[in-house]
């Protein structure tokens, strides 16, 4: 896979040299380049940026320049999806990620200042390209650097052969179980007082395995319950759906619901089959 990642501050992406990224580049897995867009500007000041048509406060950066920068790194390839980096984007997810690691070359605009014009964007997708406007999270950056970081490390690492044991990237959270992780423990046995849960140290596997479901199915209905939402029902157990129950959720429709608000009158807990 190639990634192209564009920026004002081409250094800012030197962590993608570090660690699994690094390695899958060196190796080839990953083929990632980083320009410098001032590369691409036409008077000597190097000028990507100009003052906003219709005022406000900031500058905005220029099309024609990163016109220029894209023309250049999609070449001729038909296949190259233009990724634009936005607080005012669609949230960047797991299964982004996924979608992007079967992809065969992308394009990373890094914005500053105000963002980019929005004519970047128009453009491209006038020439039926892909272009995704995605944003990382609900919180304002300076820039779409760190949001570059965030895409190509998660897309890097689903890469077949980047990461080591491929069945590590299997009970993640935002996996396909759809739910947190388990909490995880390692040497020393006891520590600040704090023992490791004993079922953990009785290889007892089937026992094991149920308790990590337990908990992750606990910190995903206290920390994200609508990621619980959206769970598919036909992928729970009866020993889940108990569980769920316990912690206030029913199925209603096909759908889990929280207890609490289930409209009046379906209030009653699913019916666990004994
Ligand atoms: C790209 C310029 C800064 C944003 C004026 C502050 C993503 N989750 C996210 N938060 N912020 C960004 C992001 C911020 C950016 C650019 C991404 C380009 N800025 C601007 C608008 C308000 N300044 C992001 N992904």
């Amino acid at each position: 896979m190639r990634i192209d990642v564009v920026s004002i501050f081409p250094d800012y992406l030197a962590a993608l040299d570090l660690s699994l990224v690094g390695k899958a580049r060196r190796s080839g897995l990953l083929d990632l380049r980083v320009h410098d867009l001032r590369d691409w500007t036409a008077d000597r000041h190097r000028t990507v940026d100009d003052t906003p048509f219709g005022g406000g406060a900031g500058m905005v950066m220029r099309p024609d320049v990163w016109g220029a920068a894209i023309d250049s790194v999609l070449g001729d390839d038909p296949e190259g999806h233009l990724v634009i980096p936005t607080p005012s984007g669609e949230v960047f997810t797991q299964r982004h990620a996924e979608a992007f690691a079967t992809e065969t070359h992308l394009v990373v605009a890094c914005g500053r200042y105000e963002g980019i014009d929005a004519r970047v964007a128009e453009r491209y997708r006038a020439a039926g390209r892909r272009v995704s406007e995605l944003s990382i999270g609900d919180y304002v950056l300076n820039g779409g650097e760190v949001a570059a970081l965030v895409m190509v490390e998660a897309v890097g690492r689903l890469l077949p052969g980047v990461v080591g044991n491929p069945e590590s990237l299997v009970e993640e959270s935002h996996g396909a179980a759809g739910l947190l992780e388990y909490p995880v423990y390692t040497k020393p046995p006891a520590w600040e007082g704090l023992e490791i849960p004993e079922v953990l140290l009785s290889g007892h596997h089937a026992k094991i395995d149920r308790w990590r479901r337990d908990r992750a199915l606990e910190r995903t209905a206290a920390r994200r319950p609508d990621m619980v939402a959206a769970l598919d029902v036909a992928g729970l157990d009866k020993h889940d759906l108990r569980l769920l129950a316990e912690l206030g959720w029913h199925v209603d429709g096909g759908r889990l619901r929280r207890t609490s608000d289930a409209p009046e009158g379906t209030g009653s807990p699913a019916p666990v089959a004994e």
